[in-house]
């Protein structure tokens, strides 16, 4: 309890002190009738700033950004070594969507995979009354069918950097995701936007033949790892370079898009200023170790201020909650002269091995935002156990999820059920305006990374032990903001959202891993509003497609839906 309060109390004056400078700044902005973003002030978006209040309000820019995307199944050596892999258009990554904040994004999807249906989710994007358009398999759709195409319209209220996956089966860790990057202000000045930067593990075997076991035995030891869909693998491949001219600084979106490996990254002799976590900018702070759970997002600058030489990027998988067989060889190199060809000879920085997310003191909103009293509290236990099939599922307050393709939760609301299978994990959450908190607690030893969509959630706490031994004072002043934190290891978390955008919102672990096996709950948000933002032809379109396409084929569904 002392610990506690004494931790909030250093965080209070932290958060006072650093609040105080950027609103004066703010007021500045406000009066101001329009501004030109520039390497000199980075803060401002025309008619629109940093303290722009982006859940209510958003560039009106009239403007369609309209992507054409397929899905090929294809062989690609990343790392030097051959394997199938399902992508976008024939890369991994696959192509970058790209918007201005305010823009309108249209992505038509056609699933050309001869074997696998398909759903893409735009991760982190709030879908703002456009709960069709999250593309969660048995969620909001049944999966589009091989040969079918869907089309996903989807306002950029947010900006910055994320990624778009497939949310069917594990087909996101065999390939199919790619970038997304929305311009907007950003909390600190830049030269260079370089755009976004991914950090992955990986195996030389298709994620979807290691499901059975990851079933039976649990996550497997991956082999190896890319930057930016690129590594060496022995004398095999190359690897990823980025040039820096001298006394130029870059900003860039590092995504975390792993199935199992918490990651540490760090660039040789250089500090980074981290500007932004998942679509949220944040009060700049310096860091030279940067740790990355599972689909979080950090936006860093970099000053190109060393030496002229080469030096090494690392992304370095952390053993206590991810298992690889190249911890030391994830890696890319920055150079001050393009000529060089020459390997980087430079030392990392030390580091404690550890799956802790950044300290919350450190992520401070820019733009700040409290958190009102609790309308409702879920406390629910995260435990796994193996049932008699010899199956290790995860289970929600003692529930395993598990849904049917063929009957999104979101078709069964606009056809008015009166009730969910206990099996669906539903929460309901009744009206506009109301304060959901989650205590997610555990005694098992895996560090989870939590994601909900629809939302940010607020961090109001997390620690070791259970929720009730540790009686942590909650964070509601300007807590972090974001969509993934971490579950620590036999330890508990709380989040807060509020109820502001009708749907069937998934809330699960990022871990392809366990987000198949069961760890997975559903929030049920202003249903009485939901049939409104439903087109029911195309729920019944997709889902006439699939089951046609399950009458043709022996596949049987072997995991959670999702
Ligand atoms: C989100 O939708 C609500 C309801 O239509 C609207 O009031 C709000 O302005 C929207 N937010 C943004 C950022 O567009
Ligand atoms: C992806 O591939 C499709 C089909 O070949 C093509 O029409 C589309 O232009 C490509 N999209 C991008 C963004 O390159
Ligand atoms: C991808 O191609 C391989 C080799 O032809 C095939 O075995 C596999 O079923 C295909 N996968 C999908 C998802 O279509
Ligand atoms: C996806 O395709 C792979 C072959 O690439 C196949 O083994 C697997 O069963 C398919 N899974 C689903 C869920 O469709
Ligand atoms: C990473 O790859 C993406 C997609 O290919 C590209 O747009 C981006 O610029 C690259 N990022 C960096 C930091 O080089
Ligand atoms: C990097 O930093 C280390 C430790 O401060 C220093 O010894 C080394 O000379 C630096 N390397 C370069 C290339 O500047
Ligand atoms: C990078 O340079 C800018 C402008 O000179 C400075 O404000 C910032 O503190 C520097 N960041 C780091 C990490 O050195
Ligand atoms: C879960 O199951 C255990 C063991 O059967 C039981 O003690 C506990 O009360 C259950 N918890 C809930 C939330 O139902
Ligand atoms: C669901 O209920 C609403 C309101 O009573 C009604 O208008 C609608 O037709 C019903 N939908 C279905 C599919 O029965
Ligand atoms: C739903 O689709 C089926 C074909 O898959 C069609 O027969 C039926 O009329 C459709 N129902 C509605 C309400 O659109
Ligand atoms: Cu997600």
């Amino acid at each position: 309890m002392l610990f506690s309060g004494l931790s909030c109390f250093a965080l209070y004056l932290f958060a006072s002190s650093t609040i105080a400078a950027p609103h004066e700044k703010r007021e500045g902005l406000d009066k101001r009738q329009s501004c030109t973003n520039s390497a000199t002030d980075r803060s401002c978006w025309g008619d629109y700033d940093l303290s722009t209040n982006w859940y209510d309000t958003v560039p009106d820019t009239g403007v369609i950004r309209e992507y054409w995307l397929e899905l090929v199944n294809t062989t690609l050596a990343p790392d030097g070594v051959e394997r199938v892999v399902l992508t976008v258009n024939g890369t991994l990554p696959g192509p970058t969507i790209e918007a201005d904040w305010g823009d309108t994004v249209v992505v038509h999807v056609t699933n050309g995979l001869t074997n696998n249906g398909t759903t893409i989710h735009f991760h982190g994007i709030r879908q703002n009354n456009t709960i069709q358009n999250d593309g969660v398999a048995s969620v909001t759709q049944c999966p589009v069918a091989p040969g079918d195409s869907y089309t996903y319209t989807w306002r950029a209220t947010q900006y910055g950097y994320s990624w778009y996956h497939s949310h069917y089966s594990l087909q996101a860790w065999d390939g199919v995701f790619g970038a997304i990057h929305i311009n907007g202000p950003t909390s600190a000045n830049y030269d260079v936007d370089l755009g976004n930067l991914f950090i992955q593990d990986w195996s030389h075997t298709t994620a979807s033949s290691l499901f059975e076991y990851d079933e039976t035995v649990g996550p497997p030891t991956l082999t190896t790892g890319l930057i930016n869909g690129t590594n060496m693998y022995g004398t095999l491949g190359s690897y990823y370079e980025q040039t820096f001219v001298s006394d130029t600084s870059y900003k860039f979106g590092i995504v975390n898009v792993a199935i199992d490996t918490f990651f540490k990254f760090s660039i040789d002799n250089h500090t980074m200023t981290v500007v932004a976590m998942d679509f949220v900018p944040i009060e700049p702070f310096e860091t030279t170790i940067l740790s990355m759970g599972i689909a979080q997002r950090y936006d860093v600058i970099i000053n190109a201020t060393e030496p002229v030489g080469n030096y090494w990027m690392r992304a370095i998988p952390q053993v206590t909650c991810s298992s690889n067989d190249n911890v030391d060889g994830i890696l890319g190199i920055i150079r001050y002269d393009s000529t060089s060809t020459a390997d980087p000879t430079t030392t990392g920085y030390t580091y404690t091995d550890s799956c802790d997310d950044i300290p919350l003191a450190s992520l401070v909103p820019y733009l700040p935002l409290d958190v009102g009293d609790a309308d409702i509290t879920e406390d629910l236990d995260i435990t796994v156990a193996e049932s008699a099939s010899g199956i290790i599922y995860w289970y929600v307050s003692n529930s395993t999820f598990d849904l049917d393709w063929s009957d999104p939760t979101l078709m069964q609301v606009y056809d008015n059920a009166t009730t969910f299978g206990v099996s669906e994990n539903v929460y309901e959450v009744a009206a506009q305006g109301q304060w959901t908190y989650v205590i997610l607690e555990q005694t098992s030893g895996a560090a989870h990374p939590i994601h909900l969509h629809g939302h940010d959630f607020y961090v109001l706490a997390s620690g070791v032990g259970t929720y009730a031994s540790a009686a942590p004072t909650l964070i509601t002043t300007n807590p972090p903001r974001r969509d993934v934190t971490m579950l620590p290891p036999e330890g508990y978390l709380v989040i807060a959202f509020l109820a502001d955008n009708p749907g069937t919102w998934l809330m699960h672990c990022h871990i392809g891993w366990h987000q198949s096996l069961g760890l997975d709950l559903q929030f049920v948000a202003q249903r009485s509003q939901i049939d409104a933002l439903v087109d029911g032809a195309v729920l019944n379109d997709t889902c006439g497609g699939w089951d046609a396409y399950l009458t043709l084929t022996d596949l049987r569904q072997d995991d959670d839906g999702v």
